[in-house]
């Protein structure tokens, strides 16, 4: 690129976790020579002006979660009242859903669908209000630029947690996601080769070298299914080998992952025993198993057997499985006549599965059903003329689902999400679940748990040492409850 084409791009973190599709963006501005530089857009709006004031970005980028859409316009707005001639980029997942939608928007000048490769020219030579499809790239081009971001954005440098993945995409077609309408887009054919090809181990090990530049206490291995591919005859298990040697040799430091319950009963042994030296935690996407829920979430494929199997593989290994579930569900075709029913059978079933494991070893998170706008469940639950409820920021600690049940249920549903947690580990039965559940919790009981919730997934993955430095960790969090 000629010098002369070099512009200044503003990147703009928000919320608690790493903008990783952002740090992408950054990633290929830099390749291209563009100058960068960040914000957190958690930050008072005087002192970013501040920095829009001083930077004079020619360009202002978002990639928002739907959860952070509405502070991302709000700051454009706020932007372009100190910076007339400021244009505002926007991607990243709530776009991918519902670019139309978002498209009406005046104050976003240039909506990115998809990748970001082979937009940067583009968005410099159109003229504003110009949607641009990204083109998909091979993994191995693609490289994050975090070094700036944890700089610029010390919350972030500084969080105990950072995020690393190997692969892109999902095999699975999960009602309440959005990740199918990539698939949808661009083909099953291109989705494999491109979302599904795992990056070059040295590439990944580059990334993950800043992390030991920065306070790092555990990398989140952000792949959906680490254990894709590594069925036998398949060559995922050969990558999980030369990656986790080289990760043990060049990083160590702990790691957690993703798995479903279909690939550990698949895996092969050597996969298996492979990632129980990589990851001494796994979060296991359960979500219901209940015949008819699992039916409205798409997923029944799975039923709580197979999920007993993996979990008894797993923690024969010595891996801790964390579960995660859905509460709060729509009834929709007939499939959910009852939610709070519903609820207290999901949290049976994880007491089922903890019963079947020695004590300690598995852990359960359980959320609020979100309907997310785009995705197949959301659409569903408009055409069945669901009621969606305005207290939904999908914010999971809040309590708060997007379905709007009579005020009792919904009190149920926010209280159920706040304890599950606790209803497991202690083993509650029925009569005590209902008990608790119907409880008026006022602000600061309704906080305490939460961060009790938060708390308890900490040490669970890092052991009880983390209490102590817990005060500090909620200090860098925004914690919404
Ligand atoms: C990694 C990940 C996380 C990480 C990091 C999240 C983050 N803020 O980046 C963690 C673990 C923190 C996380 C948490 C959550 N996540 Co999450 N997560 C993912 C996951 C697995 C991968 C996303 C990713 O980084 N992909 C890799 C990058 C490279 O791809 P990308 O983001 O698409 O970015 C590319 C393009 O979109 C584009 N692009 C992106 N941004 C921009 C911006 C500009 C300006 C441009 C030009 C281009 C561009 O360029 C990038 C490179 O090509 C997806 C599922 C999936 N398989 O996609 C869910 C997903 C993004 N998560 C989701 C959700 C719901 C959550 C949570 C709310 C879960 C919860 N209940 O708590 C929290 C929210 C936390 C938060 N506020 O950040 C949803 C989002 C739905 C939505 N419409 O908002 C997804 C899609 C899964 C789903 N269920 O549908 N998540
Ligand atoms: S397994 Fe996760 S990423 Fe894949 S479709 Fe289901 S929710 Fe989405």
């Amino acid at each position: 690129m000629n010098k002369n084409n070099s512009k200044k791009w503003c990147l703009v973190h928000i919320g608690n976790d790493i903008t990783y599709g952002l740090a992408f963006v950054a990633g290929e501005l830099k390749r291209l020579n563009h100058q960068i530089f960040w914000i957190d857009g958690d930050d008072e709006i005087d002192a970013l002006n501040k920095s829009i004031i001083k930077n004079k970005p020619d360009y202002v980028c978002f990639g928002p979660l739907s959860t952070e859409f509405s502070r991302s316009v709000e700051l454009v707005k706020e932007f372009k009242k100190v910076l007339p001639s400021l244009r505002s980029v926007f991607g990243g997942k709530h776009v991918l859903a519902i670019p139309d939608e978002i498209k009406k928007n005046d104050d976003i000048d240039y909506l990115i669908w998809g990748p970001v490769y082979e937009t940067i020219d583009k968005i410099i030579n159109s003229p504003p209000k110009t949607s641009i499809k990204g083109a998909p790239t091979m993994p191995c081009n693609m490289q994050p630029a975090l070094e700036e971001y944890f700089q610029q954005v010390p919350r972030m440098g500084s969080r105990e947690r950072k995020y690393i993945m190997s692969h892109f995409g999902c095999v699975y077609n999960c009602s309440f996601c959005c990740t199918s309408v990539t698939r949808k887009s661009y083909g099953a054919k291109a989705y494999k080769e491109y979302w599904l090809s795992r990056r070059p181990v040295e590439n990944m090990i580059e990334e993950a070298k800043l992390f030991l530049k920065f306070p790092t206490k555990e990398v989140s291995f952000e792949d959906d299914d680490v254990l894709y591919g590594t069925h036998e005859g398949a060559e995922g298990t050969d990558w999980l080998i030369e990656f986790t040697k080289a990760w043990k040799k060049e990083i160590n430091i702990p790691m957690y992952a993703n798995v479903t319950p279909n690939t550990v009963v698949k895996a092969t042994d050597a996969a298996l025993a492979t990632l129980a030296e990589l990851a001494g935690t796994l979060t296991m996407g359960v979500q219901t198993t209940g015949g008819d829920s699992s039916r409205l979430f798409n997923r029944h494929f799975q039923d709580e057997k197979q999920v007993i199997e993996a979990v008894k593989i797993m923690t024969k290994f010595g891996v801790k499985v964390k579960l995660e579930v859905i509460i709060g569900l729509p009834n929709i075709d007939g499939l959910c006549p009852d939610p709070v029913t519903d609820a207290i059978k999901t949290i049976q079933m994880c007491q089922r599965i903890a019963r079947e494991v020695p004590p300690e070893m598995t852990w359960t998170s359980c959320f609020p059903l979100m309907l997310y706008p785009g995705t197949e469940l959301h659409k569903k639950a408009m055409r069945a003329k669901i009621p969606l409820s305005e207290a939904c920021e999908f914010e999971w600690h809040s309590g708060e689902g997007s379905v709007k049940f009579d005020p009792l249920t919904m009190k149920r549903i926010r209280n159920m999400t706040k304890m599950a947690t606790m209803f497991i580990k202690y083993d509650m039965n029925e009569r005590w679940m209902r008990a608790l559940m119907d409880m008026d919790l006022n602000e600061s009981s309704s906080k305490q748990l939460s961060e009790c919730q938060y708390l308890e997934s900490l040490t669970f993955r890092l052991g009880d040492g983390i209490e102590s430095e817990f005060d500090s960790i909620l200090k860098g969090m925004n914690f919404k409850y």
